[in-house]
């Protein structure tokens, strides 16, 4: 009989052991894990839209399974693009995907791509396969969105006349005042500055809202990873000594680099710097409240330039400012907002003095380049250098 209940207890833990009986061992439950898909929309044109997270488990659970869900800004930055999101999601026994929705702030205004993520963390009841996943926020504008306000200038000036003017109300570019400078500036390259912009024949200028625009844009274009508009009036429209007023509004940002300047006409014979340089505005895009203005000549041979700032109190990006060139024989003046900048004489020059000639305007956006060096990841894409008029009187 001993040897009977021996018998039986081997017999129940061999089959336990094969699984044959359920008996004997704690039944087997698997932990749910969880993972998260992605979501990729257009932005929407007015109020919020509604970006939706899947959270699924591979299996159903029998019991209550939760985990925390938290936005994390990429491109996309909570309140702005996103109402940022961080609570706890649960998913009740026997189902197996939950939604999350983020809601993202829909505008008219053409704006880049943009990125955020969803993040998981804390599960309970469950394992993570997946702890992150990306929302992709499509741009769906044309529309740039253009700041009125700031500064403006009279349209006429006691014992001058208006010679030359561009209001910039029309719909495209006058080819027949001006011209653009195409490519990244070879066989110097970069136009000499180590510059990152391809410039393009029109791709990155708008006219909207009687303003001309300057885009500058994060896109590869033959071998460079920006694009802009660079733009001269060279043999179209020049002109010696006057006051020229152009109304703008500049880009900002770590590595932007817009400027509006002159070189002399004899710029294709005699060359830089020998032509003269004037720059009545030059922005580095991270010190947005400094204007540079700043005379290149050629002093023996090389080049030599007197540059002079000028701070201002707030960011020049925020608003429209006027940027002028009071010009006579010997003596160059720029001013922002009627207020000097910088004054230059002959007498400062000691060296031949290119700026009694007839000069032409350039107007462009760079990108990166020696002087403000490169973009990082502070500086937001496209930017815009807004241009209201500009005006020469004499
Ligand atoms: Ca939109
Ligand atoms: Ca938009
Ligand atoms: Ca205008």
């Amino acid at each position: 009989m001993k040897h009977f209940w021996i018998y039986i207890f081997i017999l129940l833990m061999v089959s336990c052991k094969k699984g044959t009986i359920d008996c004997c061992l704690p039944p087997v439950v698997s932990t749910p894990s969880i993972s998260i898909e992605g979501v990729s929309l257009s932005e929407g044109n007015n109020g919020t839209s509604e970006f939706a997270f899947i959270i699924k488990l591979n299996n159903a659970s029998s019991q209550t399974v939760s985990v925390k869900a938290t936005t994390v800004e990429g491109t996309a930055k909570a309140t702005a693009d996103f109402a940022a999101v961080d609570k706890t999601i649960t998913i009740s026994p026997g189902e197996t995907s939950v939604k999350v929705i983020v809601n993202v702030v829909a505008d008219e205004f053409k704006e880049a791509d943009e990125d955020f993520q969803l993040m998981l963390s804390e599960p309970s009841n469950a394992t993570l396969a997946t702890a992150v996943a990306g929302a992709f926020i499509m741009n769906d504008d044309t529309k740039i969105q253009v700041v009125e306000t700031g500064y403006t200038s009279p349209t006429s000036y006691t014992g001058m006349s208006l010679v030359w003017a561009d209001e910039f109300n029309g719909t495209a570019l006058n080819t027949a005042d001006w011209n653009y400078d195409i490519g990244d500036g070879c066989p110097n390259c970069g136009w000499g500055n180590n510059e990152l912009q391809y410039y393009t024949a029109g791709d990155n200028l708008y006219f909207q809202n009687g303003k001309m625009i300057i885009e500058a844009r994060k896109e590869n274009k033959n071998g460079k990873s920006y694009t802009s508009t660079r733009l001269n009036t060279m043999n179209k429209k020049s002109f010696k000594f006057g006051r020229v007023d152009v109304r703008a509004k500049i880009p900002y940002g770590q590595g932007i680099w817009p400027a509006i300047w002159m070189l002399g006409d004899n710029f294709t014979t005699a060359g830089w710097p020998a032509c003269g340089e004037i720059d009545i505005l030059e922005v580095l895009g991270q010190q947005p409240s400094k204007i540079y203005s700043t005379i290149h000549f050629k002093s023996g041979n090389t080049s030599a330039r007197i540059e002079k700032s000028l701070v201002m109190p707030s960011s020049l990006a925020d608003e429209f400012h006027v940027y002028s060139l009071l010009w006579e024989k010997d003596k160059i003046v720029t001013m922002v907002d009627d207020k000097v900048i910088a004054e230059f004489n002959a007498a400062m020059v000691s060296a031949t003095y290119p700026f009694n000639e007839k000069f032409f305007v350039i107007i462009n956006t760079a990108v990166g380049g020696n002087w403000p060096g490169s973009p990082n990841n502070t500086t937001y894409f496209p930017q815009f250098m807004m241009l209201d008029y500009i005006r020469v009187f004499q």
